[in-house]
């Protein structure tokens, strides 16, 4: 920690390194084409000079051409994409070309990476193009300060339903953009009180100051906004979209933000979802919500991301009919097509809500004639609050990885997301994000490398999750090769281990209800809320094949048959797709019940192997880390252990099963 900032400084922490070879990089400095006054050039050059002072103690000049092994320039090579950069050692030369001022900063950024995790720049060649156009963080941060889903304090973008804008706002932008993000929303998706009132004279001043600091780093700076706020802000009786005063009330209203903040990129909206106002409370869809909004922002070269989180969430249990699952397709489909140009439909990864394990939602790569952004979870709701550790980038891998079938040769979320499929510029990636203001930003220190990989991950789709889990080690922890071994034996495979202890294969939802930490297995199985796992004393399981609800069949084949056969289904999605007796039996061997045992006592097992890991780090790694992280394994592993009781003691009294290695159950 830095001596006057009570906030870690994570993966740029800029102290000494071995120099590697590097050096000599670092002796003459010479910018070609880019403007020096720009914000985001001014910024580079900074990060620059400290990063290598930092780091390797060089006092980086800018020289004459002649003595120049740093080349900065602004390049027209056709290879070189929007925010890409390429970059390039040659007889002791490295040159970093890109094509703007953004491809600048990160490549510079890259360069600051690879002295850090001290490697060699000798011999480097290296081509990066962003896979993704947009690829956004979206905070759930309310302006009293709380944040919804915050597991590391509180927020540092609002305080007493103020806007804050300091130093942390800065190495807030400097991470985030070292990692490729380009779009930040910095209000929660549920805008209530006077976060309605940020696109008002009530906030511009500090909003424009942060959106202006966001500029200097390359990122565009969203709002999310009150779909009614023409009600509540402008005393209309309506928020019908086709209504002409709620038209002319917008248009105002958007002319007057986009003056005040001009690095706006636009909105994001949450409407007709758990208790937001909406366009079907006036009988419209959709589609006409969103195109109301774009067409008005669309002349500053806004944008409306339209969330399709719409869902019953006042469902009666005792109805077998309706299915939360099936609700983002059924809702929006049907308008595929018809949302403008500037509209983009975020969507969630799986068709429920985040869970440890979901099937992908069929909407995506479903929808054929519209721009699609996937949003992911790095908060971790579902996935132990950042007291348990769980690395999710293995999970957002399969999910870009998975075919939808939806168009041959460029058919993966992947590609749906990239702008492949459809060849359109507005698509992207957005992440929950996972920070707060503790000093480590993420709670658990562990949690900073979701925040760091789904930023590189967002940048470039085909890095694995080893990958990049090893350069959030090297950057963040320790460049000690056994460090490193150890750390990434505990962290690859935490999200098989959570999924291990917690819902059995695919069910979900089996959690304390409201705060989602903590076992509760009947929580919410009479609930409104849709999510049900139908155990009694036979089986468990939705059946949502043909025969069911019919979720299966809103996907293209041949996903649509293999998800409605238990046989083809995979099993790891078993209960999320078909009602299964305790009996059936398993391609392991095992009867579904056995395995129910087995993974949770499996599960538990595997947090003290990861606890008796981690004790082996004392002393090799900084004691705030070591100290703060054994503390969160200790409220793992009494987690694990009570979950792993209830649920195999809940289906050990419904089934009547006994455990064959007659392990205590209760
Ligand atoms: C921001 C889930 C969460 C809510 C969240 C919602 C959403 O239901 O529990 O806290 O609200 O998703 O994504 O809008």
């Amino acid at each position: 920690m830095s001596q006057e900032k009570n906030w870690t400084q994570l993966w740029l922490k800029y102290e000494p390194k071995k120099e590697q070879g590097n050096a000599s990089f670092f002796t003459g400095l010479v910018w070609k084409g880019f403007d020096h006054e720009n914000a985001i050039i001014k910024n580079a050059q900074k990060e620059l000079i400290n990063g290598i002072q930092g780091m390797l103690g060089i006092a980086l000049a800018c020289k004459e051409e002649d003595k120049a092994t740093l080349i900065i320039e602004k390049s027209e090579d056709a290879q070189i994409k929007e925010d890409g950069y390429l970059l390039k050692e040659v007889d002791g030369t490295l040159t970093l070309s890109a094509r703007d001022e953004k491809g600048a900063l990160y490549g510079v950024f890259h360069i600051l990476r690879v002295v850090a995790m001290e490697k060699s720049l000798k011999g480097m060649d290296a081509l990066v193009n962003p896979d993704n156009p947009l690829r956004m963080y979206n905070h759930w941060d309310n302006m009293d300060g709380s944040i919804e889903r915050g597991y590391s304090g509180n927020s540092f973008f609002f305080v007493n339903n103020e806007v804050v804008v300091d130093e942390r706002t800065v190495d807030y932008a400097r991470f985030v953009a070292s990692i490729g993000i380009n779009g930040v929303v910095i209000n929660n998706v549920n805008v209530k009180n006077c976060a309605t009132w940020l696109i008002t004279d009530r906030y511009f001043e500090k909003v424009a100051q942060m959106a202006e600091i966001f500029a200097g780093y390359g990122i565009k700076f969203f709002l999310s906004l009150n779909y009614a706020a023409t009600i509540e802000l402008g005393g209309l009786d309506s928020a019908d979209p086709l209504d002409e005063g709620v038209i002319a009330w917008w248009k105002e209203k958007m002319a007057e933000v986009f003056a005040k903040i001009p690095n706006l990129g636009g909105f994001l909206v949450k409407a007709d979802s758990e208790g937001r106002p909406g366009p079907f409370t006036y009988g419209r869809t959709q589609a006409d919500g969103a195109n109301m909004l774009a067409d008005i922002v669309k002349p500053y070269g806004g944008i409306i991301i339209w969330r399709c989180f719409v869902y019953n969430c006042t469902q009666d249990w005792r109805d077998y009919k309706t299915d939360r699952a099936r609700a983002g397709y059924d809702s929006f489909i049907q308008m595929d097509g018809d949302y403008h140009e500037n509209v983009i439909l975020q969507i969630k990864n799986g068709p429920m809500d985040f869970q440890i394990r979901e099937p992908i939602s069929p909407l995506l790569g479903g929808l054929k004639k519209t721009n699609q952004m996937l949003e992911v979870q790095l908060a971790q709701e579902y996935t132990g609050h950042q007291i348990d550790v769980c690395y999710l980038i293995p999970m957002f891998k399969e999910v870009l990885d998975f075919h939808t079938y939806c168009k041959k040769g460029a058919d993966t979320v992947a590609d749906v997301i990239s702008g492949r499929t459809l060849g359109n510029k507005n698509a992207g990636i957005a992440a929950v994000i996972n920070t707060g203001n503790d000093a480590n930003w993420t709670g658990n220190d562990l949690a900073a490398a979701n925040f760091y990989g789904f930023g590189r991950l967002g940048f470039t789709t085909s890095l694995s999750a080893e990958e990049i889990l090893e350069e959030w080690i090297r950057l963040s922890i320790s460049t000690d090769e056994n460090v490193i071994d150890t750390i990434k034996g505990i962290m690859l495979p935490s999200r098989a281990t959570y999924e291990k202890y917690t819902s059995p294969l695919g069910i979900g939802w089996m959690v304390t209800p409201n705060i989602h930490y903590g076992c509760s297995v009947d929580g919410y199985e009479y609930s409104c809320w849709g999510t049900y796992h139908r155990a009694d004393h036979l089986g468990i399981g939705v059946d949502r094949t043909d025969k069911g609800t019919g979720y299966a069949q809103q996907y293209y084949e041949p996903n649509a048959s293999m998800y409605n056969n238990m046989e083809t289904c995979p099993e790891e999605l078993l209960l999320f797709f078909h009602h299964v007796p305790y009996t059936y039996v398993l391609k392991t061997g095992k009867t579904l019940i056995q395995h129910i045992y087995d993974t949770h006592f499996e599960g538990v097992e595997e947090v003290e192997q990861m606890i008796a890991a981690w004790d082996s780090l004392e002393g090799k790694i900084s004691a705030d880390t070591f100290n703060l992280v054994k503390v969160r394994f200790g409220r793992q592993l009494y987690n694990a252990k009570e979950w792993r009781d209830q649920v195999n003691s809940y289906f050990f009294r419904k089934s009547g099963i006994a455990d064959e290695k007659g392990r205590a159950i209760y």
